[in-house]
Formats: structure tokens, sequence, C-alpha cells
């Protein structure tokens, strides 16, 4: 067994948003990004001060008021907490898990808890919990992300490749910025969301990648409402399009050079399967209309001249066509993945150094990078007993319908029957559209138990709530695959309130079901730690290099490994030789008219790219509707350090920003400093105006991540804060994916005039003693 203490010189830790140097300075424990870092996040300069924040810190194991007295739920939110010592609480929690698998059986929990949690490798709250529900009988969980759902399930059918492979066969940023003339962007490729890589990153290399691109005179075609989702070095030129209909340009960009016969049939035939049907469709031999320049035109709102121009100039150039994950995160969102991997199979140019086809550039900082991968070792999650998953962003439609079938990637589903929730390490009340759909269907089951370090949306909605610690009060390793520094997460301040680990949590929690033993395997954290270095020591040698044992490694405290190139080009065995290394789909190439997709007879996602009118779009808007972008937010991740200084910092009367054109703002008597209010027929929203020439004029952009903070006001139940989700449509992209479609929304705009309401997310709930009756006199609440 390992010691605590860790004499380390120089303290580290790692987020998903960078890594930092741990310094004292006269005003207490700072973080100071690292020196390796030219381009660090922003996000970091909220860190500590979110954590160090007493009033949204979850303090002492809490449970609900009325959950005590039985209410069933219908209080489950904005209801009064009772603290309970850690051991009721972990004996409520553990004989309400046992009560509920006795009477219904571990497929009505629900266990999944997407989110994204901390970068620790062992502190990772998702492993810990699955491992902890799968010894306990198993759960229900969740499949695929809310990043890029439609990607995740499409990609097998037309391409047999997972996007996991897809993202990390992704061709390599050095060759793009040495090769490739002209990048079609669309989404744009953003610094903004390039700051975070999942699990962590030590150094931001994007933005000099872009920079050399520019540098060696590429071209940035910036397809986006919005004029600033490019990094600043990119050489960008901006076509400013109308949210929801890129399909449609894309496939008038492949008509127009088909038209003029400048397509690569030799690729399509030799590469591609269903080229013929696409074409015939492209041409309008079924419909009737040819997806020409003048047609994209319409629904793009972008001069079919320019259209043209653009088609003239791609098969002159050495193009990447490179798709923002945000772009599927809309109604048919499977759409524009496919319709641009086909424009790119039409250019010819899939295979060679920088050019063809890219999904997720800048969406966050890994997609690009040339370096090796090393899968480094994890907490074991072992297997879950219960078969029954749903498409995760499906949870409201599944709480609202057990028993409904629904289909999705190729088959028929039904939603089961969920009596408990337990989540940990993710914010459905952040990442969830149409909130208040959730906050009904979130009233349904007998018990709901929420595990994080902050009074989130989600915690306030809970019946057990319990305090984790946060990645500063716990040390950690960073281990990540695409990362070649390996780093001791180093304890930055002590645990909040009773704060315990989710691990330690866990472990309480085993002990009442009687498989603590199968739940530590008789390690204590130390121990754990020191046996995941022991796997990584395995991993290493294979590799080919070594690593030094675990105590030598605390006491360094970073180690970099030799990093060997590996630049990448998407697809290039199979280009090398279709035959030999054909690609794992029934006609072992890429599927421009995929049969199976065809067999399943979906109106909302048929066997090739087509172009379908969203459910909500700026082409089927009322008079003053605006489209609305809800995209991530730049100093922040999601909803995490929303209370630190650096958000709030960017806060205007208290509220999120919202940002319209000025002309925009001046049609509805709204100009930079007001507050609006932002509704539809599902939800509104209060939003301090921001007004910025640079974005379409019929848009609107809220990022998300503002803390839900939905309150009665005379104009209804409204988010006085500033989150989107109570405007956005809860609906799956289709019957394949049925992925999020968060992008998909349109909004109404007013000034709002009534006295501000109070913001009350970040006080804590009211604590109230075991007695007392919350409507009593307010005592001392914290
Ligand atoms: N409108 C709209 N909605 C969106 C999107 C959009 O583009 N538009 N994007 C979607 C996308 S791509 C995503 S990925 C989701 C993100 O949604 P989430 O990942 O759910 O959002 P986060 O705010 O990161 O939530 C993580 C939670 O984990 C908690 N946490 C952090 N560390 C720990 C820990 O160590 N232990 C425990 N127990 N808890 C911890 C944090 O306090 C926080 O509450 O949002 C989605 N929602
Ligand atoms: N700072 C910060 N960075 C982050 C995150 C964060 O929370 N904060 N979250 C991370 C996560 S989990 C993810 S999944 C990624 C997401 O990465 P992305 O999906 O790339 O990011 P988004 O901001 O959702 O969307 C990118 C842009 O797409 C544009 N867009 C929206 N609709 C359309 C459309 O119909 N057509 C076109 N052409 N463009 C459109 C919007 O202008 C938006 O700014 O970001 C990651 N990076
Ligand atoms: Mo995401």
């Amino acid at each position: 067994m390992t010691s605590n203490k860790s004499p380390v010189k120089s303290p580290k830790t790692v987020a998903h948003w960078g890594g930092y140097e741990i310094k004292d300075s006269p005003v207490g424990t700072v973080l100071v990004p690292n020196a390796a870092d030219d381009s660090p996040s922003v996000i970091g300069r909220g860190w500590v001060s979110a954590m160090q924040d007493k009033k949204a810190r979850i303090l002492r194991p809490a449970v609900r008021w009325g959950w005590l007295r039985g209410d069933g739920g219908a209080a489950r939110n904005d209801d009064a907490y009772v603290e309970v010592p850690w051991d009721e609480a972990l004996d409520i929690t553990a004989s309400e898990l046992a009560r509920v698998r006795d009477l219904y059986g571990n497929q009505a929990i629900f266990g999944g808890s997407y989110g994204w949690a901390s970068a620790g490798r062992f502190h990772h709250c998702h492993s810990q919990l699955r491992r902890f529900l799968n010894l306990a009988g198993g759960y229900v969980g969740q499949k695929d992300t809310y990043s890029h759902a439609a990607a995740e399930v499409l990609f097998p059918f037309i391409t047999g490749l997972s996007n996991k492979q897809i993202e990390e066969g992704a061709t390599s940023w050095p060759l793009i910025a040495d090769h490739c003339t002209l990048m079609l962007a669309f989404g744009g490729v953003s610094g903004r969301t390039a700051q975070i890589a999942s699990g962590g990153t030590w150094a931001h290399e994007v933005d000099s990648w872009v920079e050399r691109a520019a540098q060696n005179g590429m071209q940035t075609v910036n397809i986006s409402p919005l004029k600033s989702d490019y990094l600043p070095g990119a050489n960008p030129m901006w076509l400013s399009i109308r949210p929801g209909t890129d399909v449609a340009l894309m496939m008038a960009l492949t008509y127009e050079i088909m038209a003029a016969g400048e397509h690569d049939q030799a690729f399509l035939d030799r590469y591609t399967t269903g080229s013929a049907e696409y074409q015939r469709y492209l041409k309008g031999d079924q419909d009737g209309v040819a997806k020409t320049a003048d047609w994209a035109a319409q629904i793009c709102d972008i001069a079919a001249d320019d259209i043209r121009a653009l088609a003239r100039r791609l098969p002159k150039e050495r193009v990447m066509i490179s798709v923002a994950w945000g772009v599927q995160r809309a109604d048919h969102g499977e759409q524009p993945i496919w319709a641009a991997l086909a424009l790119a199979c039409f250019l010819g140019q899939i295979g060679l150094p920088g050019q063809g086809f890219g999904f997720g550039y800048g969406s966050t900082a890994p997609p690009g990078r040339p370096k090796r991968f090393i899968s480094w070792p994890s907490v074991p999650q072992g297997r879950n007993p219960v078969s029954d998953q749903i498409p995760v962003s499906r949870v409201a439609d599944m709480l609202l319908s057990p028993g409904a079938a629904y289909s999705y990637d190729g088959g028929q589903w039904i939603y089961p029957d969920i009596k408990l929730i337990y989540w940990g390490g993710g914010n459905p009340f952040h990442h969830h559209q149409d909130l208040n759909r959730l906050e009904k269907a979130w009233q349904l089951p007998e018990t709901v138990i929420v595990q994080d370090h902050s009074w989130t949306a989600t915690a306030r909605r809970a019946d057990i709530v319990l305090p984790a610690t946060s990645a500063l009060e716990r040390e950690d390793l960073f281990l990540n695959r695409r990362d070649p520094n390996l780093i001791l997460m180093q304890k930055v301040m002590e645990p909040m309130g009773d704060a315990r680990s989710d691990h330690e949590i866990f472990k309480g929690l085993a002990a009442r079901l009687g498989i603590e033993e199968a739940f530590t395997e008789g390690r204590d954290e130390a121990g754990w730690k020191a046996w995941l270095w022991a796997g990584c020591q395995e991993v290493a040698k294979e590799a080919g290099f070594d690593l030094p044992d675990y105590e030598t490694f605390r006491e360094i405290g970073h180690l970099t490994i030799p990093e060997e190139d590996q630049t990448r080009i998407l697809f290039s065995d199979f280009i090398a030789d279709p035959k030999a290394n054909a690609l794992p789909t029934p006609s072992g190439k890429i599927e421009l008219y995929c049969q199976r997709i065809a067999d399943l007879s979906l109106t909302d996602c048929p066997g090739h790219p087509v172009w379908l009118p969203p459910a909500e779009w700026l082409g089927a808007a009322n008079t003053g509707q605006l489209h609305l972008v809800s995209n991530q937010p730049t100093a922040r991740l999601h909803s995490q350090l929303d209370n630190g200084a650096e958000s709030q910092s960017r806060k205007v009367q208290g509220r999120e920003v919202c940002t319209l054109h000025p002309e925009t703002a001046a049609q509805f008597g709204l100009q930079t400093g007001d507050v609006a209010r932002l509704f539809n027929a599902r939800g509104s929203c209060l939003a301090a105006v921001h007004c910025d020439a640079g974005m379409r004029p019929d848009v609107i952009v809220l990022p998300t991540g503002a803390w839900l903070d939905l309150q009665d006001t005379p104009h209804g139940r409204i988010d006085v804060h500033g989150n989107p989700n109570v405007l956005t449509i809860d609906k799956g992209t289709s019957g394949l994916a049925q992925g999020n479609i968060a992008h998909t929304t349109l909004v109404n705009v007013e000034k709002w005039t009534d006295p501000l309401p109070p913001i009350r997310v970040f006080e804590p709930p009211r604590m109230v003693a075991r007695d007392e009756h919350p409507s009593d006199p307010q005592g001392d609440a914290a």
C-alpha cells in the first residue's frame, strides 16, 4: 500500500480545459496555466473560485423534505432539504436501491448518468457509478452522446466504421496545413470549442495548425450563421448560411459539379456504391426538383451565383470538407454528415493528404492530432446484467412513456419503466432539451438520487443528494490516450464541507448491499491508483518504453512519454486497396445509397442523403421569429463553473448574454445591456442583450450552461437566468439515430420591462430541520 503524502516539488493538475501548475500566492492557492500551453483556455480562471463557493457547493448529504413524507415526487423542484449524517444518507440510499430492486428489478433503475464529470482516471464518477451499479445487479444505461449521436449511428451503416474510428483516423492537421488549399468548414472551426479535450489536455495546439495552414495559403470558407466561428489565423471567407440548411448547399455543390462533368466518376465507381441513385435524386428524377444552385439559394439564403462560383472552384482546389459536430445536433442531423461525405466522394480527393472529409475539426482539441494513441487502463466497470439501454437524449420520452415502442439504430425498442434514477457526474437539467418537459417527466419516478459537488439544477430536483468532492480536492492520475503527459493530479484544497469522493460514497453503499469486497477488491484509493499505474507500466512496455514504479512517479509528478508521430489520412488503407482493405459495409465501399437504411422504410431517414425541412427553421418561420443557436459557452464547460469568477464576470445584470445583429435588436427596441425575454411555445427565459454585426440578422445566440433558474412570474414560469434549453425541442434527429436536435429552434424576443427577478440558483436550497415545516418562518439557511 502506498502512502498518501506526495512529495512533488511543482504540483500540477489537469482538467478537460487544460493543465495547471498549482502555486501559492498572497490571495491563496492559484492555478497557473502550464508554460507548455501557448493558448491556455479562459475556463480555468473560474475553477478555484467555483469550487470554493460555499453557497453553491453541497456541504452535507441532504434529503428532500417532501420525499421524507412520501410526496411521490410532485414537489421535485424548489423543495426544502433536511441535512442528514453520512451514515444515515448511505443507509437511506442503499435501502432505496434495495427496495426498488426487490420490487421492480434492476431494469427499473436508470443509471447511465450521461455527463462530463472530471478528467482524472481513478476519480471518474461514471466508471465508479457503473462499476457499483453493475455489481448491484445492473441498470438501464444510455447509448451514444449529446455531442454527435447522429454520427455515431450513421457512420457504421454508411462506412462500416464507428464514429470513434472516424475521429481517431481523422486526417492529421499538419497534412491539412501543408496540402489543403480550401477548407469548407460547415459549422466553422472554432477556437472556442477547441479549448476542450475529453479526459483533459496539457496544451492547446489547434490554433497553431490553423495558423500554419493560413501561412501556407489555405483558405477556410466558414459556413455558419456566425462570422466568429473560425480561428483568427484561418484566412476565412464567410458564407452566412441559414441554420439547418447545410444539406441543401452540399447537394447544390454536388449537383453543379456533376452537371459540369467535373465529378470524379472513377472514384465513385471504385470506392462507393449507390452514386447512381444519388445522382438521380440530385437531378430530381423522382421528385421533379433538381438540386441546383438556384434551388439551394432559396433554402440556404446564399446567392446562387456564390454557390455556382464555389462549385466551379472546388474541383480545381485541394479540398477538405469539414463538418463541425454542432451541424448534426439538429433535426435530420444524419443528413449533413452523409451529404458532406457524398460531396467529398464526388470530388474524389478522399485518401489524398490533407483533403477529403473530416468530422469535428475544432469541435474539440483532439481530432487531427498527429500522434499515436496509447490506451491506458481505467477502473474496470464490469458487466451490466441489464440489457436495456436508451439512446441518450430520449430520457424524457422514456420517463413519460414507459412501454412505448420506438425505432433506433435499425431496430424496434421498448422504453423501460423507471422507478429510480441515480445520476452522478452529469447535469440533465443543463444538457437536455425542453427542460419544462423534462421537469414534468422527472416527477414520475419514485426516487431520484443525485451525486454532485454543486447544487446544480439537477441536484435541486433530487430526493437524495450526496456531496462529492471536486477534482481539486483529491489526488488523481491524468492519463489520456491522446496526450503524451502523465501527471499526478495533486490535491489543491481540502474537501468542502463533508464531501466524499465518488469512490468512497459507492464503497459505503456497496458495504450496505453486501458487495464491498467485490467493489473494492480489497484496495483502498491509494491502492487502486497504484494498481492503475501498474497497468500503465504494462501498456508502456508493449509500446516500447518503460515507466518508473508508482512511488517514483508520485515523487516526480509529471512524465512525458516518447511521442511517435502518426500522420493519418482518413480511409487511406481502403483507398490504397479497396479489395484487400474493403470497408466493413455490405458493399465493402462507402454507401451513398444504403440498402440497410432503405429497408427500414423511415420517412425521416431514407436510403440516400435527402433534403428534409427541419421541424423548425427560418424557411417556415412567422414574422419576428429568430433562429436560436445555443452553442457551447466560451468561459465554461457546459454548466460547470458557471458560479466561478470567469463566467460570472461575463454576466450582465446577473443574466447570461444573448447576441443579436444590431439591426435586429433595433427592430425589437433592444440595445446592448437591455434584458430580453426569449420565448416560444415550450418555454421562456431572460437574457441580457449584446449586439454583433458579424452574424445573420435572423439568428440569436444564447450559449448553453447558465444554471437553470425557473421561477413563477406574471409572465408564467420563466428561467430568469438564460438557459436556452427551456426553448429547444425534445425530439430525435430521426428514427435512425434519435440524437438530440438542440440547434433546431425558433424563438420570439421582446424587451423585458418588469422589475428583474433576483437570481436564486446560486443560493443553496432552503435547509430545514427534520420536524420543521418548510413554510415555517425561515431560519438560518446554510
Ligand atoms: N441547447 C443545447 N444543449 C446542449 C448542447 C448544445 O449544443 N445545445 N450540447 C450538448 C452536449 S454536446 C453535451 S456534451 C452536454 C453536456 O452536458 P453535461 O456533461 O451534463 O454538462 P456538465 O455541466 O459538464 O455536467 C457535468 C456535471 O458533473 C459534475 N461533476 C464534475 N466533477 C464531478 C465529480 O468528480 N463527481 C461528481 N459526482 N460530479 C462531478 C458537475 O458539477 C456537473 O454538474 O450538453 C448538451 N446540451
Ligand atoms: N468552451 C467550450 N468548449 C467546448 C465545450 C464547452 O462547453 N465549452 N463543450 C465541448 C463539447 S462536449 C462538444 S460536443 C463540442 C461541440 O463542438 P461543436 O458542435 O463544434 O460546437 P457548437 O458550439 O455546438 O457549434 C458550433 C457552431 O455551429 C454553428 N451552427 C449551428 N447550427 C448550424 C447550422 O445549421 N449550420 C451551420 N453551418 N452551422 C451551424 C453555430 O454557429 C455554432 O457556433 O464542444 C466542446 N468544446
Ligand atoms: Mo458534447
